[in-house]
C-alpha cells in the first residue's frame, strides 16, 4: 500500500493511503465566487467576497496535483430543486439579505445569474476555471453537509474510501459541515488552508483551529504546496 503524507500538517503529520482518499472540491459554483451570485448578495461586502476568488488558483493546482496521483475527485454543489421542495423553511428565512436597504433576496428569487442556488440555474454551477473532468462524481446536496439528501456516502463506501483532502467554500459554512460529518463516519479528513475560504476571515481562522484543537479534535489542516511536491 502506498501512502503519502502532508508532514507540515497541523496538529501533525497527515499520512494517507493513495489508493483510498478522495479529494474533495466544495461547492465552488458561480453563486459563492462570482461577485453577482447567491453568496454576494448574502454576504453583502463586495471586499470581503472577493477574497474567496483568490483561492481558484491555488484550488487548481492541487486539483491537478491530486488527479496526476490518481486521487479519486469528488465535487459537490450547494443547491435546491426548481420547485423548492428541498428547501426547509428553517433555511429559507435564514438565508435572506437585503443589501443597501435593497428588497430582500433568498435561494430561489430571480438574481443575475438565475434563481439564487437552484439546480440547472447557470449560478449553480461549477466556475470554469474548476470544471470537472468526465466521470468525476458530483454530488447535489440541499445542505451544508453533503450527506443529507445525497448519495455521497453510498459513493464513499462503494469506493473503500477511508481518507479526504477538503477544498472549497465557505469554510465556516459547508466545508467544514462536511468535515464534522465525515469525522462522525469514521473518516479521515485534512483540509488544505490554502484551498478554502469564508466570508469572515475570523470565522474562517477559528474554523480551521477548531478542526486541529485538542490534538486533531475533527481532522488536519494542511498546505496544498505538500501535495503538489509529492505529485510530480
Ligand atoms: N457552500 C457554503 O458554504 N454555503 C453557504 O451557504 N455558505 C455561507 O457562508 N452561507
Amino acid at each position: 500500500e502506498v501512502k503519502l503524507s502532508l508532514p507540515n500538517a497541523r496538529p501533525y503529520r497527515f499520512t494517507f493511503p493513495l489508493a483510498t482518499t478522495a479529494f474533495l472540491v466544495i461547492d465552488m459554483q458561480r453563486d459563492f465566487l462570482d461577485p453577482d451570485g447567491f453568496g454576494s448578495i448574502l454576504c453583502g461586502n463586495p471586499a470581503i467576497f472577493s477574497s474567496v476568488r483568490k483561492i481558484v488558483p491555488n484550488v487548481q493546482r492541487a486539483l491537478e496535483a491530486a488527479r496526476s496521483m490518481g486521487l479519486y475527485v469528488i465535487y459537490t454543489r450547494e443547491g435546491h430543486l426548481p420547485n423548492l421542495s428541498d428547501l426547509p423553511a428553517a433555511k429559507r428565512l435564514r438565508q435572506l439579505s437585503a443589501p443597501n436597504g435593497n428588497q430582500s433576496m433568498g435561494i430561489g428569487d430571480e438574481g443575475p445569474m438565475g434563481k439564487l442556488l437552484v439546480r440547472g440555474e447557470r449560478g449553480h454551477n461549477i466556475i470554469n476555471q474548476l470544471k470537472p473532468n468526465p466521470g468525476e462524481p458530483i454530488i447535489d446536496k440541499p445542505g451544508k453537509g453533503s450527506f443529507w439528501g445525497t448519495g455521497f456516502h453510498r459513493l464513499l463506501l462503494a469506493r473503500g474510501i477511508t481518507h479526504l483532502i477538503l477544498t472549497g467554500v465557505t469554510t465556516e459554512c459547508c466545508v467544514t459541515s462536511t468535515l464534522r460529518e465525515c469525522n462522525d463516519r469514521g473518516y479521515e479528513c485534512c483540509v488544505l488552508s490554502d484551498c478554502t475560504e469564508g466570508f469572515d476571515p475570523a470565522m474562517v481562522a477559528a474554523s480551521l483551529d477548531t478542526i486541529v484543537c485538542q490534538k486533531g479534535l475533527f481532522g488536519y489542516v494542511g498546505h496544498s504546496s505538500e501535495l503538489i511536491t509529492q505529485a510530480y
